[in-house]
């Protein structure tokens, strides 16, 4: 049967201007100093990120698609499995920070194949990249009805409004999970728990930790140190952006180049950092905004400021992640290579 045609509903999300001056004030104000790995996502930040997902050492997107290119059908079986009160159930997708949704085509088709239309709702802070995501799945895969919703998923329940009688595949993929810590991992993943009901599935993208000494994998700390810090440079400029940002949005002065990216592999803490490390000891200053009076900053040589945590999962780590924010691990599918991990799990 035909699935109703729904009109795009967007939910705008907070005051961002206000956000970006409490968080920048928080995190340089605090030891050390940090800075939220969100505040990298402006206009300038999203276009460099799109960048990174197609270097050659930046394996993650590839190696995610590439899973997607030979597991979609059965992801979208998996999730579509039968029970005792829905036996044919039809699924809709939602997608928490969906940013452009390349990749997101790829399971898109597959439940077109199995059900004939689907009901494919994005999430993201982001009204361009939602634009963008409409844009891409409009032309690309037929039989799907696109509506955006602009909301902050970390700090807002998700207005999940349901279509009657369908089953809800949430997606939170590109290992965007291992952007937070531990504690606001699970958070964000009981979040969006509280808002699924019974037999709803999520499928999380994570990247996986190095295998010391396992045959089948090829990865070690230099594949991930190569992913974070390119030969061309972008990811230098990703990092450094975010500085810009904070000139241009809150006139502040730093000097980008005084200023080095670095990017380091934290063993103990199963996550790459980085860092924005000044060459010299200087001083920054930052003017009054709606977040209070101005202030300055200063930094000894050597001193960085804290930028991204991306953690790296083991299987057993992601099963208990799932386990602490109220769902079952059902399947994981893994590349050949095991650089990184699609996970099944229902709510
Ligand atoms: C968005 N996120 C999953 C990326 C990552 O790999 O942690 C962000 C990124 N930072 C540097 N390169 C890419």
């Amino acid at each position: 049967s035909e699935l109703p045609e729904i009109a795009p509903d967007i939910v705008i999300a907070s005051n961002p201007a206000e956000a970006i001056a409490g968080e920048v004030r928080a995190g340089l104000t605090s030891i050390p100093k940090t800075l939220s790995p969100w505040l990298f996502y402006d206009e300038t930040g999203s276009r460099l990120f799109e960048q990174i997902t197609e270097l050659p050492e930046y394996y993650l997107t590839r190696t995610e698609r590439a899973i997607f290119h030979t597991h979609a059908d059965e992801i979208i079986a998996e999730a579509s499995r039968p029970t005792g009160n829905d036996p044919a159930p039809i699924l809709t997708l939602i997608e928490l920070g969906a940013g452009t949704a390349t990749k997101t085509g790829i399971l898109l088709a597959a439940a077109v194949r199995r059900q004939g239309r689907v009901v494919y709702q994005p999430v993201d802070v982001s009204v361009t990249a939602l634009e963008a995501a409409t844009e891409n799945i409009r032309a690309n895969v037929p039989g799907v009805t696109v509506r955006c919703q602009v909301a902050d998923y970390t700090t807002q329940a998700l207005p999940l409004n349901r279509l009657p009688n369908t089953r809800t595949l949430a997606l939170y993929i590109g290992s965007s999970i291992g952007n937070f810590s531990p504690d606001d991992a699970r958070d964000v993943l009981r979040n969006l728990r509280a808002q699924l009901l019974p037999g709803d599935t999520l499928l999380l993208g994570t990247d996986l930790a190095p295998l010391n000494g396992a045959s089948s994998s090829t990865k070690d700390e230099s594949t991930l140190l190569a992913a974070y810090n390119d030969d061309a440079g972008v990811t230098a400029a990703f990092n450094s952006n975010v500085l810009a940002r904070l000139n241009r949005e809150l006139g502040a002065n730093f000097n980008l180049n005084r200023f080095i990216h670095k990017a380091i592999w934290n063993s103990e803490e199963s996550r790459i950092e980085m860092h924005l490390e000044s060459l010299v000891p200087q001083r920054v200053h930052i003017p009054e905004n709606t977040s209070g009076s101005a202030f300055t900053l200063d930094f000894a040589a050597g001193e960085s400021i804290h930028t991204e945590n991306s953690y790296k999962f083991t299987p057993a780590r992601v099963e208990r992640l799932l386990t602490s924010s109220g769902f079952t691990l059902t399947r994981q599918w893994q590349d050949p290579q095991h650089f990184f991990a699609v996970n099944l799990a229902t709510a």
